[in-house]
Formats: structure tokens, C-alpha cells, sequence
């Protein structure tokens, strides 16, 4: 007995192990709460009908502004003390949060496992024989009366404690991985088959979701647990590694540690306000290194069917307010050029009509927007490498710069930029078609970037001129693009 009880110990990785999980995924809570905001909706269906969520947290529709209702306009406003970091579309800061969660959560994920088999400690995880089900269902009972087990049931874990914890470290955080994957545009786009394991991409958001409510549910049963049956032994447990009985030492570290969790939430909050752009810069590096650059190098070989098509699409951003646009849109865009510039040998001007003279292309692909929606449509124009081939780029020439009509309040111009080798690839085009007819003005007509395997926030609508340059710290702000300037997006946007 005496033995059996010494092997019970917690080795320190494995303590040290459970204390960073407890810090990333808060975080990753508090930021997925945050990136749900932005759309807060879920369904079944990929093309995010109208009206066809399961369930909303969102407001009831309010009285569209310029007769266009966008997805920006279902937004809500969560509490900072709730999310990360709080506050109406702060969607930027939530992923750099989230994003750099999941390179500390999964690499010690990854080794915590690893451990667990070299050293045996699976053993505490893994039932050993079937007999584990009936004595969890004893143990239910046991608790759904109100009563506790005898502590003696607690060495190593009871039945139903051990499939419980079996279950989030072998099933649920898995699953959070392979879903949070499902839901990049760049994987998506390379491998359709991927999201359809789960069904398809809003599924596996969906899944993402009711995971993370599963998740919250067991730290507070688990919390509560820890605190009803024997607070400081537990403590002495988890903290120290120690064997039997409680320790006032334990319980003092693992407030300490609890109020360090704490510290960081309130920091990682604050500087998400007051610093941004430090915060973006900051956790950017372990964000690149682990999701975006991979996922950069997928390319689009999605193309799916017109019956695959969605019903509605959703808009992200209104036409342009100006004098400029509304003649344009008044003339039918007769007068509209469009200029390609910048380092290129051979600088053009064409009109809609010459656009039209070029070789087509048409495409049926899934749309991704940051928010969280997708939708599915036809587009047809001219492929990007055409024009490269047209206009010839110098050799020092490395990004593709997007200009449109589009200013906003504050008179900055809406742009984004790909790398030359996005813009090279088949699917990236200038759209003029939408489902087979004129690119409709809330869909950026005349006409608009598509590049499969970014999300929606690069495909610049009211295309008004294209420039080539050899670095984009110099265009607008100096990130990429107008939402990566304002919004602190992502550049790569893979993901
Ligand atoms: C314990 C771990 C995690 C928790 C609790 C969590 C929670 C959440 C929540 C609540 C959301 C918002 C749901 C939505 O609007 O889609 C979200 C979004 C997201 N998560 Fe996680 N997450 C976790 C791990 C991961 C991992 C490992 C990845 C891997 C890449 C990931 C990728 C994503 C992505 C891409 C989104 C945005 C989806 C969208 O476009 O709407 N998450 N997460
Ligand atoms: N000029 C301009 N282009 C834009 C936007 C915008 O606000 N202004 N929104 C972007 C975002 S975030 C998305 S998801 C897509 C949405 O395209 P849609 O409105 O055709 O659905 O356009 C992108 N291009
Ligand atoms: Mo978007």
C-alpha cells in the first residue's frame, strides 16, 4: 500500500506542464470569446444562411445604413474582463492573443504527452480494463446525490475522474487543434477534403465552440472539486508533488501562481488597449513561426460545383461614400481605369471593356472572412499572372499593392497586398463577375481581388490601381494593408 502510494506522486514536469495549460488556456478562452464576438453565430451549413444559425449572441438586425446590412454590423462589444481583450471589434488583438496561446499551449501539449508515455504516467490517464465504465457510473451517482466519494477512491483518481481527464487530454484538446485547422482559408484551400471530415468548416467552428463550452464546464467542476475535497492536500499534490497530507507552503505557491494567472490576464487586457501595436509586435514572431508561415506555402486547388453555390453571400464593408465612386457607379463605370504601376517595365491603363478582351478565367470557391462566416460563388475575370506578363515586373519587384476607392473616415485608403508569388498563382484573378453576372456594387464592383487561399479581408473590393513594389513598409501605414495598419491583422493572413 505504502508503495503503491509513493508512485502516486507528481513528477515536477508534469506540475509544471499543468500550470502552463491553466495560463494558455485562459487565454485561449478569454481570446476565442473575443474572435466570437465578431460574428456571433454558429451553424451547420457552410454558406451561413440568413437567419440558419443554431444559436446567436448577437443583436436583432437594426435598420440597415446605405441599404447594405454587412457582417460588421451583427458585431457585439463583450467585456474586457470577459474576453481579450474586450471591447467591439478588437477581432486583431483577439488573434494575436490566440494565435500565440496555441504555439505555447500545443508545443507543451505535445510534450506533456510525450512524457507521459516515456515515464508511464499514462497509466494515471488510461483506464486499464472496461470495468472503469460501470465504476464511473457509480461515481456519478455518488456526486448527483450530493455526496462525495471516500477520499481512499481519489489514489490514483476515481473511475470517473480518470475517464473525465482521459477525455480532455485525449479527445477534446486533439479536437481543438484539428478543428481550429479546419478553419483556415490556406488549409481549405489546399486540401477541401479536410474540413469535410467534420462535415465542413462552419461544423468544425461549431465544434470548436461547444468544445470550448465543455472545456469552461469541467475547470469549474474540477476547480470546485479541488477546493470541496481537501483543498490543501490537493494543493500539496499538484504543487509540490507531495504524497499525503496537506501543506501550507503548497496552498501559498499555488495562490501565488494563481494570482501570476491573474496578473498576466489583467496585463495581456490593459496592453491590448493601450499598446496594440506592441502587443502585434510582440507576439507576431511566435504567430509567424507557427501558423502563418506553414500555412503560407499551401496554394488553392479548391473548385467546387454551381450547385454548391451559396444562396446568399455576405458583405464585409459598404461602397465607397465619395463623389469619385457615386460618378463612377452613376456612368456604369465607363470612365473607370484601372492602372498598373510601380516597378514594372511596362506600365498599363485599362478600361473595363479591355479587361474584358483578356482570356477569362472563372472559379467556384469558398470564401473565408476573418469573422468567421464563409460562402461559396463564381467568379470570373482575368488572371493576375496574365497582367504580370503584360506589365513585366523588374526582378528586385517582391509585392503586389491594391488600391481602391474606398476611404474612411478618417480619409485612409482600404488597400492590401500579396506576396508576387500569391499573385502568380491560376486562382488569384480581378474579378468582374460574380455567379455569372456584372460584379454587383456591394461586391466591389467594377471590380475586385480574389485569392483563394488568403481570408476575405486581402481581396480588395473598388479596385481603383495596382502597384508593384519591392516592400510595402513604405504604401499606407506600413503592415500590408488597411485593416493590418488599423486592425492589427495579420499580413500572411492564412489563417
Ligand atoms: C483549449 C484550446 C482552445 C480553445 C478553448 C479555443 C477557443 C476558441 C473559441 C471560443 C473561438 C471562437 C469561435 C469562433 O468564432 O469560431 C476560437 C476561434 C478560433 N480558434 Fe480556437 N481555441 C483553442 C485552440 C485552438 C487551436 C489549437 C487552434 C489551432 C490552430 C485554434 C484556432 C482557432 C481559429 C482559426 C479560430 C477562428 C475561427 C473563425 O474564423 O471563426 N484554436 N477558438
Ligand atoms: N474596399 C474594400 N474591400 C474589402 C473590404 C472592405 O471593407 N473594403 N472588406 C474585406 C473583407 S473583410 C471581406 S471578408 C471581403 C468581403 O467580400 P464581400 O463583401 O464581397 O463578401 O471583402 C474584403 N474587401
Ligand atoms: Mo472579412
Amino acid at each position: 500500500m505504502h508503495h503503491e502510494v509513493i508512485s502516486l506522486g507528481f513528477p515536477l514536469w508534469l506540475r509544471i506542464a499543468h500550470f502552463i495549460n491553466l495560463l494558455f488556456v485562459i487565454l485561449l478562452i478569454r481570446s476565442g470569446i473575443q474572435i466570437l464576438s465578431d460574428h456571433p453565430k454558429f451553424y451547420w451549413n457552410v454558406h451561413c444562411a440568413l437567419n440558419s444559425e443554431w444559436i446567436s449572441f448577437g443583436r436583432k438586425r437594426i435598420e440597415p445604413r446605405q441599404g447594405i446590412w454587412t457582417s460588421m454590423d451583427e458585431a457585439v462589444a463583450p467585456p474586457a474582463w470577459l474576453a481579450l481583450p474586450g471591447g467591439y471589434h478588437n477581432l486583431g488583438m483577439g488573434r494575436h492573443w490566440h494565435f500565440f496561446s496555441v504555439f505555447f499551449w500545443v508545443t507543451t501539449g505535445w510534450i506533456y504527452v510525450l512524457l507521459l508515455f516515456i515515464t508511464g504516467e499514462w497509466r494515471r490517464l488510461l483506464p486499464a480494463s472496461w470495468e472503469v465504465i460501470p465504476g464511473a457510473i457509480n461515481t456519478f451517482i455518488t456526486y448527483a446525490t450530493f455526496h462525495l466519494p471516500p477520499p481512499g477512491e481519489f489514489h490514483p483518481y476515481d473511475p470517473l475522474q480518470q475517464l473525465t481527464y482521459a477525455f480532455v487530454v485525449f479527445i477534446l484538446s486533439p479536437l481543438m487543434i484539428l478543428t481550429g485547422v479546419a478553419m483556415s482559408p490556406a488549409v481549405d484551400a489546399n486540401f477541401p477534403w479536410y474540413p469535410r471530415l467534420f462535415g465542413n468548416r462552419q461544423i468544425a467552428r461549431s465544434i470548436h465552440f461547444i468544445l470550448t463550452c465543455i472545456l469552461v464546464v469541467f475547470i469549474v467542476i474540477h476547480v470546485a472539486l479541488v477546493v470541496l475535497t481537501g483543498f490543501s492536500e490537493n494543493m500539496n499534490h499538484m504543487v509540490l508533488g507531495g504524497i499525503s497530507g496537506g501543506s501550507r507552503t503548497a496552498v501559498a505557491i499555488g495562490l501565488f501562481a494563481i494570482a501570476f494567472v491573474v496578473l498576466v490576464n489583467v496585463l495581456a487586457t490593459w496592453m491590448s488597449h493601450k499598446y496594440p501595436r506592441l502587443v502585434a509586435k510582440l507576439t507576431g514572431p511566435f504567430i509567424d513561426l507557427t501558423v502563418w508561415a506553414p500555412l503560407d506555402s499551401l496554394k488553392s486547388r479548391q473548385e467546387y460545383s454551381k450547385d454548391e453555390i451559396s444562396p446568399y453571400f455576405w458583405i464585409n464593408g459598404r461602397p465607397p461614400d465619395t463623389d469619385t465612386y457615386r460618378q463612377l457607379v452613376a456612368t456604369n463605370f465607363q470612365t473607370w481605369r484601372l492602372e498598373i504601376h510601380g516597378l514594372v517595365e511596362n506600365p498599363v491603363s485599362l478600361s473595363l471593356p479591355e479587361l474584358h478582351k483578356l482570356p477569362r478565367k472563372s472559379q467556384i470557391t469558398m470564401h473565408h472572412c476573418i469573422q468567421g462566416w464563409s460562402g461559396i460563388a463564381e467568379w470570373t475575370g482575368v488572371p493576375l499572372g496574365d497582367l504580370m506578363s503584360i506589365c513585366k515586373p523588374f526582378s528586385n519587384a517582391r509585392y503586389v499593392v491594391f488600391h481602391s476607392y474606398e476611404l474612411d473616415e478618417k480619409g485612409r485608403e482600404y488597400y492590401g497586398t500579396l506576396s508576387l508569388d500569391d499573385v502568380r498563382h491560376p486562382q488569384s484573378i480581378i474579378a468582374y463577375e460574380m455567379n455569372g453576372l456584372p460584379l454587383p456594387v456591394p461586391y466591389g464592383a467594377p471590380a475586385r481581388l480574389r485569392c483563394e487561399s488568403k481570408l476575405g479581408f486581402k481581396m480588395v473590393k473598388y479596385l481603383r490601381s495596382i502597384e508593384i513594389v519591392e516592400d510595402y513598409a513604405t504604401v499606407g501605414g506600413g503592415y500590408g494593408g488597411y485593416r493590418e495598419d488599423n486592425e492589427y491583422y495579420g499580413t500572411i493572413a492564412s489563417i
